[in-house]
């Protein structure tokens, strides 16, 4: 496909994992299973994608700067959403940002996982759907809002 419009989906450290460990909270697919339905979203708007997943915060900043101008932005930030350096990165960004966790963050029994940093950054944040707020994303970035 040529496209001079891209969307960029960036996962944060160990959703790698996703569907190997603690289904109860993460559920049973697969990032392969996110990046499926993203490029089938993007595929149908007739809109690039990048599909990203790092461990490492450095890399996960390095993403960001490259999207940086870009038709817009997911991002799972996920042990990263406390992250200063993160959120900066993200605030010199003109692309516009969606923020999703896949489970509830605000009703988690560890209440630090609510205080994300890196929202303040974001148009908004999707929480708590699993990884159809994947598709709720990029429904909102595709959709032609204005
Ligand atoms: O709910 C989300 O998407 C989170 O961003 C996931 C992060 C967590 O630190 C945030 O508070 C909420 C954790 C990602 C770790 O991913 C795993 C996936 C499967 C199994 C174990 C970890």
């Amino acid at each position: 496909m040529v496209t001079d419009r891209v969307v960029h989906v960036l996962n944060g450290p160990n959703l790698n994992l996703l569907g190997e460990r603690e289904p109860e909270v993460y559920g049973t697919t697969t990032l392969a299973d996110v990046e499926r339905l993203c490029r089938e979203a993007c595929d149908a708007a007739g809109v690039g994608l990048e599909f990203r997943q790092t461990n490492s915060e450095a890399v996960l900043i390095e993403q960001i700067q490259a999207a940086r101008a870009s038709a817009g932005i997911v991002i799972n930030p996920a042990g990263c959403s406390y992250s200063v350096p993160v959120l900066d990165a993200l605030k010199a960004c003109t692309a516009p940002i969606v923020e999703v966790h896949i489970s509830n963050i605000h009703a988690r029994a560890e209440a630090w996982r609510a205080d994300t940093r890196t929202t303040a950054a974001a148009i908004g944040v999707i929480s708590g759907f699993g990884i159809d707020g994947y598709a709720m994303a990029l429904r909102y970035l595709l959709g032609g809002r204005d």
